[in-house]
């Protein structure tokens, strides 16, 4: 069976279910497939939240309400050394500008409801996706038991999907980094902390962020040669309760445990003839700063103006545009993610004295230095 559309989406995580959203309300044509079943792409935890240049986004769409909804504003976030307590008001820092708690599982499933509501075309289990002619003028998808033709493509399928690897060896330039540094991360039905927190300790990084009303993810820094997964539960309680200075933090069932490496992964450029690579599919950030789904977000908005313009108004200039703009976005982020967690990590590691100093003016300066601060903020607020 082949179809027709001006769009192809491969991939329904928050990228592609983003741009399908916007295409649909600018009236641009668009069919996503996606290789797994509803249900999983719709119970897969991991982001939290949404900056507030990515909520943007949904408002300017007029889907704020429906996407972003109504969940808490971050406030305050707190950074703990050495169970020692300071605060700071981003959103205040950055003029005004919170960001939402909205969990990405969530997200998911709203950017679903309203893509079906409005009459789009999503496919589910869409195996043996494959893409053809991406440099011709008329490019294709195969998959079992289709072929869908389309103007443009959008990879849209994560850092271990089939768009990148399509594009011919040499065509792209990558960048890969091991940032050395490895996470222990569970999700737990155990109450949330009243600020996002961070624990600087000498027994190594750990942090809780709310992912819900009585869920949270907690994250504990392992060392190289460590294997956390064969770590009993109530070592990690207790390891979160010594670094986080918290004798008395409640435990609660672990609903989830992953090992996250610190890695970041840059392709450039961003497009290859007409297959536009959207979100983790061109790039991966470590989770410092939070920027992983909100650039996903923000490739998918740039996008969807760019295609806009070219399928209604004949004008291709954004699409020209579309990779220097993310890529400039994607490297400011890197940057600031590296910084970032180098900060948090080098402040408590004993075993490199003079990093350690460094590491803690830097954090320091945070609280002393308006300037200082408000930049931090603003990196946080999310930015053009
Ligand atoms: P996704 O979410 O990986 O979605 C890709 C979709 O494509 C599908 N797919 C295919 N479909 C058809 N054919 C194929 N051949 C396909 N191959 C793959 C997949 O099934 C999937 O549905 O990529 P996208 O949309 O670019 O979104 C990126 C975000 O998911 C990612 O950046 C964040 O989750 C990263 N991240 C975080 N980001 C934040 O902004 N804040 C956070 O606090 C945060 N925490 C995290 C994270 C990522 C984590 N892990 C494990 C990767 C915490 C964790 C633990």
């Amino acid at each position: 069976m082949r179809d027709e559309t001006t769009v192809a989406i491969i991939g329904a995580g928050p990228a592609g279910l983003t741009l399908a959203n916007l295409l649909q309300r600018s009236g641009v044509d668009c069919v996503v497939l996606e290789m797994r079943d509803r249900s999983y792409v719709e119970d897969r935890q991991r982001a939290g939240i949404i900056d507030h240049h990515a909520g943007r986004i949904f408002e300017e769409y007029g889907l704020a309400d429906r996407i972003v909804g109504d969940g808490p504003v971050e406030t305050l976030m707190e950074i703990r050394t050495e169970g020692v307590p300071r605060f700071l008001d981003t959103p205040a820092l950055a003029g005004g500008r919170p960001s939402r708690l909205v969990p990405q599982q969530m997200l998911v499933r709203r950017l679903i409801a309203a893509f079906l509501e409005g009459g789009g075309d999503l496919r589910f289990g869409a195996a043996g996706v494959t893409l053809h002619d991406l440099d011709g003028p008329q490019p294709r998808v195969t998959y079992d038991g289709g072929e869908l033709g389309a103007a443009y493509l959008a990879g849209c399928d994560g850092f271990h999907g089939v768009s990148r690897r399509s594009i011919p060896a040499g065509a792209l330039e990558t960048y890969s980094f091991d940032h050395g540094i490895g996470w222990y991360t569970v999700l737990a039905d155990a109450p949330p902390p009243r600020y996002p927190l961070m624990g600087v300790s000498r027994h190594g990084f750990a942090a809780q962020f709310a992912r819900g009303p009585h869920a949270s993810r907690f994250y504990l820094q392992y060392q190289p040669g460590e294997d956390p997964r064969s770590w009993p539960d109530e070592h990690a309680w207790e390891q979160l309760r010594l670094r986080l200075g918290d004798p008395r933090l409640v435990a609660g069932p672990i609903t989830g445990r992953e090992i996250v490496e610190m890695r970041s992964f840059v392709a450039e450029p961003m497009d290859f003839g007409r297959l536009f690579l959207v979100g983790d599919a061109a790039h991966i950030i470590t989770p410092m700063g939070a920027k992983g789904m909100n650039l996903a977000l923000s490739d998918a908005y740039v996008l969807a103006q760019g295609l806009t313009d070219a399928v209604l108004k004949g004008d291709e200039a954004g699409l020209r545009e579309y990779s220097a703009v993310c890529l400039r976005r994607t490297w400011d982020y890197q940057e600031f993610s590296r910084w970032y967690a180098e900060m948090v990590h080098q402040a408590g590691d004993e075993s490199e004295p003079f990093r350690r100093k460094l590491a803690l003016a830097r954090l320091d300066r945070l609280f002393t230095s308006p300037a200082a601060a408000t930049a931090f903020a603003d990196l946080m607020a999310g930015t053009d």
